[in-house]
Order: structure tokens, then C-alpha cells, then sequence
């Protein structure tokens, strides 16, 4: 499938796994997994490499990441999410590389589009749809030619201006936010309100007025709740990317559907 082809599955639910150390010890705490249960026995034997010489710590903690990494992927891809992107902020990125090989499989088999955080290089890896790149990270150019076409690539933009730029240098789609105030980011920049979000949309399908690709999506992002998704979609997001509100549901398909809905995206379809 063409890039371009998939980069118009950026629409509706767009899911984050979003893996902190701590967060998924709780979790595995909390809900009594036994390893045994996940199958994760044999997706560490098909997917994980031997270590040299990890610390027995860090061996358990990178099972806990696969175990909740595997099962968050499954609830937002059962709730509709068309993308599902895999966020580790605070992880080795051996860790990161085995939790992707990993979910890769589970997003690929849902037929939506598999999205890591960062880092370019384990994008390339595990063979994901694209790489989602902030403003510190890797720039648009230098990321281009490293995925050598291989990867849609996504750019956080954090105000009109910022988005604008973006799609003007071939950006294949925006987040734009926080559109609310968020506390899941550290050290987020300013809201940018709905207000922001409209001026964005319009500076973005202004900048690229005479380009023959078209005004890229815009996946909003940042204090949306299941309730706040039908106003960033009658703005012009192209998809609500919800991180707290979801993952931290209790019940995360249920929540992740509501979301889905609030762009007209049939559950289950592709
Ligand atoms: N970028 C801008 S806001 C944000 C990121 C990664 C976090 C959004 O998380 P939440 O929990 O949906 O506010
Ligand atoms: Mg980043």
C-alpha cells in the first residue's frame, strides 16, 4: 500500500500505548497476570534476543512492558483506534525495540497503522507504518531521507504557525496540541485551545494550497476526553489522539470506542 493510501487511515481513534516502568508494574500487580496467561512466553521466545547480561530487575520489568504493552494494543485496537502508537519514554531502547516487535504484529493483524514514538531507527526495525518525531527530535528532512520512503512521518506541532511549517515541508500528517490542558506530557507548551485548533486547520490547508499532496491530518492531542472528541472533530481534526482518558479508563475498549464514534468510524472497520 502507498504511503499516501495510508496515510488517509489517520482518521478517527488515533490509540497510544503509552508504557511507563512504573505505571505497567502496577497494572501487572493490580490484575494478577501470570506470565503463562499473555502468551508472552512465547512472544519473548520469537521476538527477544538474548541481552548481554541484563540485571535480574531488568529482565522482569521488560516482560511487565510486553505483557502491558500487548494488551493496552489489543483494547484500543478492539475500541476502533485506526493507528496505534507506541510511546516509551522512559525505557532502554532494547526494551522499546522487543516491546514494538511485539505489538507490530498485533496492529498489523487489526489492519490499522502502527506508529513509534522517537525513534526512527526502531521504526525501521520492526517494520512500522511511521515515526512520529517531536520538535527536538530528528527533523523532517533528515528523517525523510533516513526512511528513504519507507515511513509515513508524523511531526508534533504545537501552534498555527508550527503546523503550517510542517506540512509545508511534507509532513505526511500534524499532531496539533495541547488543545487542553494536559498533565501527561511533561512540560507541555501553551494550550492552543479549539481556537488554536481551527487556526491551524486553516493555516495548514492555506499553506499547502497549490501542493499536489494536499493538506495532511490533523491528529489533536492533549486533555481531549471521550466527551471533548465531537468538538475537535467539528474543528477539523482528522483524529483525536486521547492518552489519559483512554488508557487510564476503566474500561479502555469502551472509552476508546466513544472516541472512535465521535468521528463516524464504523467499529471494526479498517
Ligand atoms: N503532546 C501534546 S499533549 C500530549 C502530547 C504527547 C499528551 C496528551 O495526553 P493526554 O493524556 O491525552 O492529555
Ligand atoms: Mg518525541
Amino acid at each position: 500500500m502507498s504511503a499516501g493510501a495510508r496515510v488517509t487511515r489517520v482518521r478517527g481513534f488515533y490509540g497510544v500505548v503509552d508504557l511507563r516502568p512504573e505505571l505497567a508494574l502496577e497494572h501487572v500487580r493490580g490484575h494478577g497476570h501470570g506470565l503463562e496467561q499473555s502468551g508472552i512466553e512465547g512472544v519473548l521466545a520469537a521476538h527477544v534476543g538474548k541481552v548481554d547480561g541484563p540485571a535480574h530487575g531488568t529482565e522482569r520489568e521488560r516482560e511487565r512492558l510486553l505483557v502491558r504493552g500487548m494488551e493496552l494494543a489489543r483494547q484500543l485496537l478492539g475500541g476502533g483506534a485506526g493507528v496505534v502508537q507506541l510511546r516509551m519514554k522512559r525505557s532502554p531502547v532494547r526494551v522499546f525495540l522487543d516491546v514494538a516487535a511485539a505489538v507490530q504484529p498485533i496492529v498489523h493483524a487489526a489492519g490499522a497503522l502502527f506508529i513509534v514514538n522517537d525513534r526512527l531507527d526502531v521504526a525501521l526495525a520492526v517494520g512500522a507504518d511511521g515515526v512520529h518525531l517531536g520538535q527536538d527530535d530528528l527533523p523532517l528532512d533528515a528523517a525523510r531521507s533516513a526512511a528513504a520512503g519507507q515511513l509515513l512521518i508524523g511531526i508534533s506541532t504545537h501552534s498555527p504557525a508550527q503546523a503550517a511549517f510542517a506540512a509545508r515541508g511534507g509532513a505526511d500528517y500534524l499532531g496539533f496540541g495541547p488543545v487542553y490542558a494536559t498533565s501527561t506530557k511533561e512540560d507541555p507548551d501553551p494550550v492552543q485551545g479549539i481556537d488554536g485548533l481551527l487556526a491551524a486547520v486553516s493555516a495548514v490547508s492555506a499553506a499547502t494550497a497549490g501542493m499536489g499532496s494536499g493538506a495532511p491530518p490533523i491528529v489533536a492531542i492533549g486533555g481531549i476526553t471521550p466527551e471533548l472528541a465531537r468538538e475537535v472533530a467539528a474543528a477539523g481534526a482528522a483524529a483525536a489522539c486521547v492518552i489519559s482518558a483512554v488508557n487510564s479508563a476503566p474500561d479502555v475498549t469502551a472509552a476508546a470506542r466513544r472516541v472512535a464514534a465521535a468521528f463516524g468510524r464504523r467499529i471494526g472497520a479498517p
